[in-house]
């Protein structure tokens, strides 16, 4: 095999006993610094780095058991070859070499046969480390010239709508969340899935701060909550103009500040009248006296602080919701405040690179197609310009991506070929040609930042890599010269990378950071002197928040906070009860104990959140003759799951829950996304998971 010089600087750690620094590499907004604790080259423990600024010692229960999943004995451990049929799992081990030479053959032949562009990488952020996703991987299939990826199954539509008010992805600081008097958190279960948010949340209750909950169903957050407010799903856009209505109804509005820094303050007084908190009422099914209360006490509160959560937003009105959420702080001049305002996603200031880190420039064909990562299925339908080969790493898309079975049909072709780079064989990986090992991220050297906080934190090996694992650094260098591509790009280091990735003076937030500074002090924050003049830089077109968007308008949108109903389900007029094929909403959200997909092939992890349940109201179950416990059908034209019923009145009828991103079950259909549509949202090409309809019955 052709040796990679990739300098793996804790080689020697191999058999060390000790406390090594870490950091978390989960797509959590919390980035967490670690503790990793082992004995005989193993993990024993793994807990929170005190000194962490932000995150301070607490890491959720996930990862406190994460040894379970690196010394996992099904962890793979040398790359294999298909043997049976797609999806059987039949595998025989062969060499890297091999590997290697199959995928670079494979790759050559296709492209002169049907061009580079029949070659589609596929991933997401299984590992957050900017090397592993967005740095050689990148490289790779930029010389190769194969078809982009479209990663927009997270949280595109909010971020499209986010950045039509407020021009980036950055709104307040998580530490100032503490002066708030009063924290909204809507559609997002922070409790399962931004805890540290929850610990600031906590101090500022200490000194009185009321919190409240906008939810579809009552999740850990809103049992944690002062006050939760259920609501139908995709009915938020509502919601927020209801405030709005209230706001400037009972002058609660801040009249200097919507003139100084907004644009369009008068028009959204207009479209605002028609939200009365009656037709609201209607439309949401908040009753109109709690709308009063909530827009009362969001109006007169000093410091108001709005987290908003990816929940809303994965719907087919999903952009607009976050895109009139986020114009309420500018409503009660909230951004002048310390502590005030709100975060859809803080990623925005810590822009690297990337032109250095993924080498655009390697492409030879700069206008090669997109594909949408959320609608898989159908472009492994496509019979013009046909995507012959796939390649997957740090995602598990047949657990993952909406309209499963029509993704899992697309993998089965024959005439696919495809590889999946992953630490087990997932339920994707079951369906690859060729399956190759990936290390975990305690045996890598990475860079980190987050998407909530702001510190940068660099990831050095702290254990050896079992088997014949790589990185996905090692594994995309090993590919470039494998193909013979640009020998400087593929045999750079890992320090040399990530030096290419700071070295960005555009970012000005970016000031100081240095690999140097990463390795003696570990966690540096990003320069946010910048951010005190955060409303004199907002890069919208006007440079002002804009509640009123021409650019909206151009791409054919509603240029105000507008509500439209989702394209199946509510619609403010059609109610649970009456007769439709697929009369009830089908919300499947993360659960507490996986991350995304992540753990849930993990018994620790597994024996925590027992089964894949489908959380139904009493007048729901009651309907269909469903006790607690039964085992139930759940299906729509696009599928059928067979999961187990829990009666709660956690949710407004004609709302079910199923939380949690399981695996296919050994003897049972289970995956929730055989039942979400692939529709693309309002904006930004998201994805509408939980804009499902579906019927269920007892099994
Ligand atoms: N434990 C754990 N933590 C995680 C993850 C995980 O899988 N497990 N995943 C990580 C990732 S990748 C992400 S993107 C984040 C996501 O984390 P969050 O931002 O918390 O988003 P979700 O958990 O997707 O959804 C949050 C809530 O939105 C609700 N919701 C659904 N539809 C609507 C609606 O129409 N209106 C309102 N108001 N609420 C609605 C859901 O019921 C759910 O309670 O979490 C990250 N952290
Ligand atoms: N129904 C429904 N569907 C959803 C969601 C939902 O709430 N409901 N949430 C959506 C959201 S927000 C997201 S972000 C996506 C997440 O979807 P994915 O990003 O696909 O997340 P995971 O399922 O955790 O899969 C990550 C995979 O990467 C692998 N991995 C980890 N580290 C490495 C590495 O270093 N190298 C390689 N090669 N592999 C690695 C892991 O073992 C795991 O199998 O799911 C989306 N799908
Ligand atoms: S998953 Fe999130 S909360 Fe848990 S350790 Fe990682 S970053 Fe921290
Ligand atoms: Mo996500």
């Amino acid at each position: 095999m052709t040796a990679v010089k990739i300098r793996r600087a804790a080689s020697m750690r191999k058999l060390e006993n000790g406390v090594f620094p870490a950091v978390c590499s989960l797509d959590c907004p919390d980035t967490c610094g670690l503790l990793v604790h082992k004995l005989d080259g193993k993990i024993v423990k793994v807990e929170g780095d005190p000194k962490h600024p932000v995150t301070r010692g607490a890491i959720c229960n996930k990862v406190r058991h994460m040894a379970e999943r690196v010394h996992h004995p099904e962890r793979l451990s040398t790359p294999l070859r298909r043997v049976g049929r797609k999806g059987e799992a039949l595998f025989e081990p062969i060499s890297w070499d091999e590997a290697i030479a199959e995928i670079a053959d494979k790759f050559r032949s296709l492209s002169e046969e049907y061009g580079p562009e029949s070659i589609l990488p596929y991933s997401f952020y299984g590992n957050m480390g900017v090397l592993s996703v967005e740095g050689m991987d990148r490289r790779f299939f930029n010389a190769l010239g194969a078809s982009r990826l479209e990663q927009t199954i997270c949280n595109a539509a909010g971020s499209a709508g986010w950045k039509y008010t407020m021009g980036f992805s950055g709104g307040t600081s998580p530490e100032d969340i503490v002066n708030a008097d009063l924290i909204i958190v809507w559609g997002g279960n922070i409790v399962s899935t931004n805890m540290h948010q929850v610990v600031l949340a906590e101090q500022a209750r200490k000194k009185g701060t009321k919190i409240i909950v906008i939810d579809v169903h009552k999740n850990r957050t809103a049992q944690w909550a002062d006050w939760f407010l259920p609501l139908y799903p995709g009915t938020d856009a509502a919601l927020a103009l209801g405030i709005m209505h209230i706001l400037f109804r009972d002058g609660m509005t801040d009249a200097n500040f919507l003139k100084t820094y907004t644009v369009g303050h008068e028009e959204l007084r207009k479209q605002a009248e028609e939200y009365t908190p009656e037709a609201v009422a209607a439309i949401t099914g908040i009753p109109a006296e709690d709308i009063e209360q909530l827009g009362k006490l969001y109006g007169e509160a000093g410091v108001s602080y709005i987290h908003i959560g990816n929940g809303l937003q994965h719907h087919d009105n999903g952009g607009m919701a976050v895109r009139s959420i986020a114009c309420l702080p500018a409503l009660t001049g909230q951004w002048l405040k310390t502590g005030g305002g709100a975060t859809k996603g803080n990623g925005g200031y810590a822009g690297m690179n990337s032109r250095a880190l993924e080498r655009p420039d390697l492409r030879p064909n700069p206008r090669a197609r997109s594909i949408n990562m959320n609608r898989i299925g159908e472009a492994l339908e496509m019979t013009e310009q046909p995507i012959k080969a796939l390649f997957v790493y740090c995602s598990n898309p047949l657990v993952v991506a909406p309209d499963a079975e029509r993704v899992r049909r697309g993998f089965a072709r024959e005439d696919l070929f495809t590889v999946v780079h992953d630490l087990f064989l997932t339920d994707t990986a079951k369906y690859a040609d060729i399956v190759l090992p990936a290390t975990s991220t305690f045996e890598n050297t990475d860079l980190y930042s987050s998407y909530w906080h702001h510190y940068i934190q660099l990831q050095e090996p702290v254990l050896s890599a079992p088997g014949e694992c790589k990185s996905n650094v090692e594994l995309f260098s090993l590919l470039g010269k494998a193909m013979g591509f640009d020998e400087e790009a593929f045999g750079q280091s890992e320090e040399d990378m990530i030096r290419e990735a700071l070295d960005y003076p555009r970012n000005p937030y970016l000031n100081g950071v240095t690999l140097e500074r990463l390795k003696a002090e570990r966690h540096v924050k990003l320069d946010m002197t910048p951010k005190e003049r955060y409303l004199d830089n907002l890069p919208t077109p006007s440079g002002k928040i804009e509640l009123y968007s021409r650019a909206m308008e151009n791409a054919g949108l509603p240029p105000l906070p507008t509500y439209t109903p989702l394209a199946e389900g509510f619609d403010g007029i059609r109610r649970p009860g009456k007769e439709e094929k697929y009369p009830l909403m089908f919300i499947s959200p993360p659960n507490h104990n996986y991350l995304n997909s992540t753990f849930s092939n993990v018994g620790k992890h597994q024996t925590l959140e027992k089964r894949p349940t489908l959380q139904i109201h009493p007048a729901d179950a009651a309907e269909r003759g469903i006790a607690d416990g039964d085992e139930v059908k759940v299906y729509n034209d696009r599928g059928l799951i067979q999961i187990w019923a829990a009666v709660t009145d956690r949710m407004l009828p004609g709302t079910v829950i199923s939380q949690g991103l399981w695996w296919e079950g050994k003897d049972r259909a289970q995956r929730s996304n055989v039942l979400t549509p692939d529709r693309l949202s309002d904006m930004g090409k998201g994805a509408t998971f939980f804009s499902a309809t579906v019927q269920v019955e007892l099994r």
